[in-house]
């Protein structure tokens, strides 16, 4: 059994809601969502359970990565609104006892930022030296770009400046720079942006790629992986570099450590847990948490994140596990998500979609999330069990850059080899169907009116199909809904706090269609058993934790009411079932 730690930061207990705001609703009409939108459905969030709302980037900006590439940190997009709306919208969350988190996209600018205009002007400019700027390389004559990095959106990640003749490196798209944080005067002007958006209110901040803000000394060329390609990938060049604990640490000391923030890391190209163990012990004084991403890329081949590969339950039970238990002592805390906006929806990916096992699969995974420690994090529409838009839809309907790269470039690599123009290119539709991104970037389904209530306009991505008959509206007021789950779910986790600090034990570790653990915290232990296949199967837990005595059902994804817990228990399709057990005191 476990300690309790001496010091429960408010953070550790909350219930993060993530909020794509183009999606989320469009209270103007023009077809996009926005702030008046959010502020519409504080009430919704607030009932669900929420404590804690993070809203994807709504700064200004040319929208290139959907507003991760921003143009003026200190201003809100006009499609969005305007800083007073923000002043509202945060009004209204404090109102309700909910706190705001922005998302803090500093690894790289927006190409139309002031600061990239500046640094673009001429090599002599003060700002030059903001962004990283090298000349091209020559071989046999031929310029070729300062390395050999990939972008993580396809091709190189340099990108050419006729005016200077120079490269600026782009891990991400060409319309967003990376910028130079061995630079100090750029440090503190991030500095300043953060303190902007505390003065201004906010409670804390999601830090997009912060793992990739150090790059490697001298930007070396990356091995050779990829054959059919002159660019390699690089992250061993550019995840985890050589000064990003000193850059973190220096972000704590002139800002964090004055206030009373949530702050998580978006931590993608790393499994290692040693590694993203620095960022978040406590007496590193850098995060409070990160998004590590071994259960995202469970599911990716290593060529792209947008193709798919076979994965086993074994494999995600051991991911899950490990980390549930890593550094648990030393004071490690998960944040624990399993879909965002760069990911297909999970109910698609780990639950089964299908009319007859949606539902209830949709709420094995919600149990599977809130039986964990950490800190909860639930992504918009997931609490309606929303779904992979169908395969039938077209690379048209496909609006994410990442999706549009990889399919010219795949497109590009075919036609050559052919030599011919109309290549198939159905096994790749095959592959977004059911990994690209823009699954989880549909608008939300409010009602079954038009483009599902989300806007009175032409939605900027189309509706999913299923609108008419899966929408807000139609769950609230179904007691057997996913959303109504939820909703209980939430409660049950806030109410056992040995879900939220207990410690995790796996139980049948080989077992490949059941994932079932305990959890204990002082004198409590809480029993989670979940069945990821649609098959029966029966369970002897007799065997397994030695008796089933005194543990009370708290929540099912069956039945309401309560079921006895017998030694050998038979699991229906995608059941789950929570037990909690106080100790007898002597
Ligand atoms: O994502 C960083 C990231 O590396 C990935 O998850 C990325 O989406 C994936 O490699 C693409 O296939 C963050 C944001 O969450 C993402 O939306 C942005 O596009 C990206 O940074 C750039 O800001």
């Amino acid at each position: 059994m476990s300690t309790p730690p001496h010091v429960t930061p408010w953070w550790k207990s909350a219930s993060v809601y993530q909020i794509y705001p183009a999606s989320f609703l469009d209270a103007n009409g023009d077809g996009t969502g926005d702030l008046a939108g959010i502020i519409a459905k504080l009430d919704y969030l607030k009932d669900l359970g929420v404590d804690v709302i993070w809203l994807s980037p709504i700064y200004r900006s040319p929208l290139a990565d959907m507003g991760y590439d921003i143009s003026d940190y200190e201003d809100i997009d006009a499609r969005y609104g305007t800083l007073e709306d923000w002043d509202r919208l945060l009004e209204g969350v404090h109102a309700r006892g909910m706190k705001l988190m922005m998302d803090l996209v500093v690894n790289h600018t927006s190409d139309e930022h002031a600061w990239f205009a500046a640094s673009k002007s001429s090599k002599n400019d003060p700002k030059r030296d903001w962004y990283i700027w090298r000349p091209g390389k020559i071989v046999d004559g031929e310029e070729l770009p300062p390395n050999n990095w990939e972008s993580l959106f396809s091709g190189s990640a340099w990108e050419r400046d006729s005016a200077t003749g120079e490269y600026y490196l782009h891990l991400f798209i060409s319309k967003q720079p990376d910028l130079n944080w061995d630079n100090p005067v750029v440090r503190s002007a991030i500095w300043d942006v953060m303190r902007f958006w505390v003065r201004r209110g906010c409670d804390g901040f999601r830090m997009d790629a912060i793992n990739c803000i150090s790059k490697t000394d001298g930007l070396p060329d990356a091995p050779l992986v990829d054959h059919t390609q002159y660019y390699q990938p690089a992250s061993m060049y550019f995840a985890n570099g050589p000064q990003v604990h000193r850059y973190i640490k220096q972000m704590h000391a002139e800002v964090l450590s004055h206030h009373d923030l949530i702050t998580v890391g978006e931590t993608p190209f790393t499994h290692e847990e040693s590694e993203l163990a620095a960022y978040v012990l406590p007496q590193n004084r850098e995060l409070n948490m990160v998004f590590h991403f071994e259960l995202m890329d469970i599911d990716s081949p290593p060529e792209s994140q947008l193709l798919r590969k076979p994965w086993t339950l074994g494999e995600l039970k051991a991911i899950v596990s490990r980390w549930q238990r890593f550094m648990r002592d030393d004071g490690f805390w998960n944040a624990v998500y399993i879909e965002n906006h760069d990911h297909a929806r999970s109910v698609s990916r780990f639950g089964n979609d299908s009319a007859q096992w949606r539902t209830v699969s949709a709420k094995m995974l919600a149990v599977f999330e809130i039986t964990q420690t950490g800190t909860l994090f639930v992504y918009q529409g997931q609490e309606l069990g929303l779904k992979n838009f169908p395969r039938t839809w077209g690379i048209e309907e496909y609006n994410d850059v990442a999706a549009q790269n990889y399919w010219n470039l795949i497109k590009e690599k075919r036609q050559k080899a052919q030599g011919k123009k109309d290549v198939d290119m159905s096994d790749l539709l095959d592959s977004f169907a059911q990994k690209a991104r823009d699954h989880a970037r549909t608008p939300m389904q409010w009602n079954a009116g038009a483009h599902g209530g989300f806007t009175t306009g032409t939605p900027w991505m189309r509706v999913n199909d299923d609108y008419p008959e899966w929408n807000a509206e139609q769950q609230i007021g179904d007691d057997t809904s996913v959303h109504a789950f939820w909703k209980r779910a939430l409660k049950v986790r806030k109410a056992h706090d040995v879900l939220i600090y207990g410690d995790f034990v796996m139980l049948l570790e080989t077992d490949e269609q059941v994932f079932a653990y305990t959890r204990n915290y002082g004198s409590t232990s809480a029993l989670v058993l979940l069945n990821f296949k649609e098959g029966k199967v029966e369970v002897d837990l007799g065997e397994v934790i030695g008796g089933v005595a005194r543990y009370a059902f708290v929540l099912g994804n069956y039945e309401k009411e309560a079921i006895g817990l017998e030694e050998k228990v038979t699991l229906r399709g995608y059941e789950a079932r929570v037990y909690v057990r106080e100790a007898l005191l002597n």
